[in-house]
C-alpha cells in the first residue's frame, strides 16, 4: 500500500519543511510541486526529503495539481492525500481523512474546515459559503467545503478525474469531475489554522473568489447549458414578447406609443436570444466533446 502525500506551494519556504516532516510520518513520500515560487521552497522541500517537481513559472495551484497527480500515478500510488504547504493543515489529520478510502471504499475525502472551528474570519466564512453554493450546483451534490486543498484521494479517482483548470478552480473543478464519473466522495472534520506566525494565503480573498467564480461560471455553463442559459433566455424572451404586446395594444386602444416598454421589450428580446443562442452553441460543443472524450 504506497501512500503519497501532494502538496502544492508557492513561496512557502517558511513552513515547507515542517509540513513535510510531520506528513512523512503518515505516508511513504511527499511530492512537492514548487509552481515557479521565487524563494527556497524547492530547496528546503529537497532537504526535508521530498520529491519535488519544479515548474520553471508560476501556472497556478490546478496546474500544480496536475503535475502532482501524473506524478503520484507514475509512482504507483495506492492513496494520494494533498495537503496545503502553509502549515494551515495539520498533518496529524491525514490517518483521519485516510481511513474512509482504506476502510469504506471512498474516493475522495475532502478535509471539511467548517465544523471544528470558529476560527476562519467571518468574511471567509461567506465568501466560502458562496464558492460551495455554486460549486454544489454544478456537482448536484452537496459538500460543506468544497474549496479545502486537504483531501485524500484513491488510486482510481487519481486515475479517473480530469483537470482542465489552472487557477484555484481546480478545486471545485475536481469535485464536479468526479461526481460526474460516479466516484464516492466524502468529508471528514479537519483543524485548519489561521495563525501560523507566517502568511496563510498568497492571494488576497476578491481575488482568490474572482478565480474560483470565473472557472465555476465556465464549468455550470459548458455542463448544463440549456438549464442555466436556455431557460433563463426562454424566460428573457417571453418577458420581451409580454412588453411587446402590451406596448401594441396599448398603441392601438391609445395611440399612445410608449417609449420605456418598447426599450424594456427590444433588450430582453436581444439578451434572451442571446442566452438561447449561446445555449444551443454550448450544448452541441459539449455534446461533441462527450463524444470524443
Ligand atoms: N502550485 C501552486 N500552489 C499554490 C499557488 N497559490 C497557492 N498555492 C498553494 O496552495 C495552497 C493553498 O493556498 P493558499 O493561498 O494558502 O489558499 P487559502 O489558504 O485558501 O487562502 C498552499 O500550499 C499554497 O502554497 C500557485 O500559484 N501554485
Ligand atoms: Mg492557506
Amino acid at each position: 500500500m504506497l501512500k503519497i502525500a501532494c502538496i502544492p506551494a508557492y513561496n512557502e519556504e517558511s513552513m515547507i519543511a515542517d509540513v513535510i516532516k510531520r506528513t512523512l510520518k503518515y505516508v511513504d513520500k511527499v511530492v512537492v510541486c514548487d509552481d515557479g515560487s521565487t524563494d527556497k521552497t524547492a530547496l528546503r522541500s529537497e532537504n526535508a526529503a521530498a520529491t519535488v517537481i519544479k515548474h520553471e513559472k508560476n501556472l497556478g495551484k490546478g496546474a500544480a495539481m496536475k503535475s502532482l497527480f501524473r506524478c503520484a500515478k507514475e509512482l504507483g500510488a495506492d492513496v494520494v492525500v494533498t495537503i496545503d504547504g502553509d502549515g494551515q493543515f495539520l498533518p496529524e489529520d491525514i490517518p483521519k481523512l485516510l481511513s474512509p478510502i482504506l476502510e469504506e471504499n471512498f474516493d475522495i475525502v475532502i478535509g471539511n474546515r467548517f465544523d471544528n472551528n470558529n476560527e476562519m474570519p467571518s468574511y471567509r466564512k461567506i465568501g466560502n459559503k458562496v464558492l460551495d453554493k455554486m460549486a454544489n450546483i454544478a456537482s448536484e451534490l452537496s459538500f460543506r467545503d468544497t474549496q479545502s486543498g486537504f483531501r485524500a484521494y484513491s488510486r482510481k479517482a487519481i486515475e479517473t478525474i480530469t483537470i482542465q483548470t489552472d487557477g484555484f478552480g481546480a478545486d471545485s473543478e475536481i469535485l464536479i469531475d468526479a461526481s460526474s464519473k460516479g466516484l464516492k466522495i466524502t468529508e471528514e472534520k479537519v483543524t485548519v489554522l489561521y495563525d501560523t506566525g507566517s502568511e496563510t494565503s498568497t492571494k488576497n480573498p476578491v481575488s482568490h473568489s474572482a478565480e474560483v467564480v470565473s472557472s465555476l461560471i465556465e464549468l455550470i455553463a459548458i455542463r448544463h447549458p440549456l438549464r442555466f442559459l436556455g431557460i433563463p433566455g426562454l424566460v428573457l424572451m417571453t418577458i420581451g414578447m409580454i412588453f411587446a404586446i402590451t406596448t401594441i395594444s396599448l398603441f392601438n386602444e391609445t395611440r399612445y406609443f410608449s417609449i420605456p416598454s418598447t426599450l424594456i421589450s427590444v433588450g430582453t428580446t436581444l439578451i434572451g436570444l442571446m442566452f438561447l443562442l449561446m445555449a444551443v452553441v454550448l450544448f452541441s460543443i459539449s455534446r461533441s466533446l462527450k463524444r470524443t472524450s
